[in-house]
């Protein structure tokens, strides 16, 4: 027991000497005798080899040991914590401070941004749903056959877990679940990532980005759709910019069309993009088939409804000639920065 409280009295002896002058000093200290592998603890596991009689003794010596070394530690920190100022660690606090890096939005949200805005315009609300659907609502209440390619593993992403859930390969399973929870007048605008089973190339990637519309009521026509999409591009890409409609097929709508914008990359002189054509296809519409209609109880002797679809990578192409998709997800700040300012 003697042994202990000489070696008590030589560190106490340390403990009062010590002399900090900087705040890393005084986190030698706290480390030195107050950590987890520190004097204090080192000590307090001496107590194993005192004997039964003592123990009581011995406890309180080196509670008070603690306590005289936590004293020292607060004495040294309020000590510190005066001298510890810019004058003592010579540093000049008018120097300009640290940039902090300021983040950007991405393209793909600027863009989307920006297109749901003009939509708002047109009295489209925002509406999403779930990328993980079912059969049902992503293709069955769109009208595509049992056997329609789109199904099939190769382009559809299954879950294993249940085959009957899969990624959603379009947004119109979000317009669906609106049909089925709301009542005409409908007109919805649903922006979201979409899956297909594709190889990744400049040209195509697993997953995307896209905006889909709606709009069902009483007495909707094709014209109706017509200067809903020709505002939607003018208000985009600008005044000048011209379109033309082609029919088309989709399950989902009948009649169908894409529609065509004149290419913003070449002024429609002939490019890459437009294969030399002056025309880029940027969407498909159509008026929704009575049957998608029927599918939700919607009569569509009474109500007729027009939707279209497009591709915001596509858009973002077009808008600022992003011309790998890859890009869109690499988290490569070289291309991300480049639209700072953008707004
Ligand atoms: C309901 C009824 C009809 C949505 C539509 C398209 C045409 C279309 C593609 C454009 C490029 C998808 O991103 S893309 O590959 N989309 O061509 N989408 S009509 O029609 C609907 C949606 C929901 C209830």
């Amino acid at each position: 027991m003697q042994a202990i409280i000489d070696k008590i009295e030589g560190y106490k002896a340390e403990v009062k000497n010590f002399v900090a002058t900087k705040a890393d000093e005084v986190e030698n200290f706290r480390i030195q005798f107050l950590g987890t592998k520190g004097l204090v603890k080192t000590i307090m596991g001496e107590m194993k080899n005192v004997a039964n009689e003592d123990k009581k003794a011995m406890g309180q010596i080196l509670n008070e040991f603690k306590i005289f070394v936590e004293q020292k530690f607060d004495d040294l920190k309020n000590t510190i914590g005066s001298n510890d100022t810019a004058e003592a660690n010579n540093i000049d606090w008018s120097l300009p401070g640290t940039n902090f890096n300021v983040g950007t939005r991405h393209p793909l949200s600027l863009v989307r941004n920006k297109m749901v805005s003009i939509f708002n315009r047109l009295g489209f609300v925002v509406a999403e749903g779930p990328e993980v659907e079912d059969d049902w609502h992503n293709f069955g209440a769109m009208n595509l056959p049992e056997n329609h390619p789109a199904r099939d593993m190769q382009d559809t992403f299954y879950i294993n877990q249940n085959p009957s859930w899969l990624l959603r390969t379009h947004t119109s399973s979000v317009q669906a679940r609106i049909m089925e929870t709301q009542k005409p007048p409908i007109r919805v605008i649903c922006p979201g990532r979409v899956y297909r089973n594709e190889t990744i190339s400049a040209r195509a990637h697993c997953f995307f980005h896209q905006i889909e519309g709606l709009y069902i009521d009483e007495n909707v026509s094709f014209a109706d759709l017509k200067q809903t999409l020709y505002f939607f591009v003018q208000e985009f890409f600008g005044k000048d910019v011209k379109v033309r409609f082609r029919p088309s097929y989709f399950p989902f709508t009948e009649p169908s069309a894409e529609m065509d914008i004149s290419c913003q990359i070449c002024d429609s002189k002939g490019c890459n993009v437009c294969k030399h054509s002056g025309w880029v296809e940027i969407l498909g519409s159509g008026m929704v088939h009575p049957k998608v209609l029927e599918n939700f109880g919607i009569d569509s002797n009474k109500y007729t409804g027009f939707a279209f679809g497009m591709g915001i990578e596509r858009i973002c192409q077009l808008k600022y000639r992003v011309n790998d998709l890859r890009l869109y997800s690499q988290n490569d700040v070289r291309f991300l920065k480049q639209f700072t300012g953008v707004v």
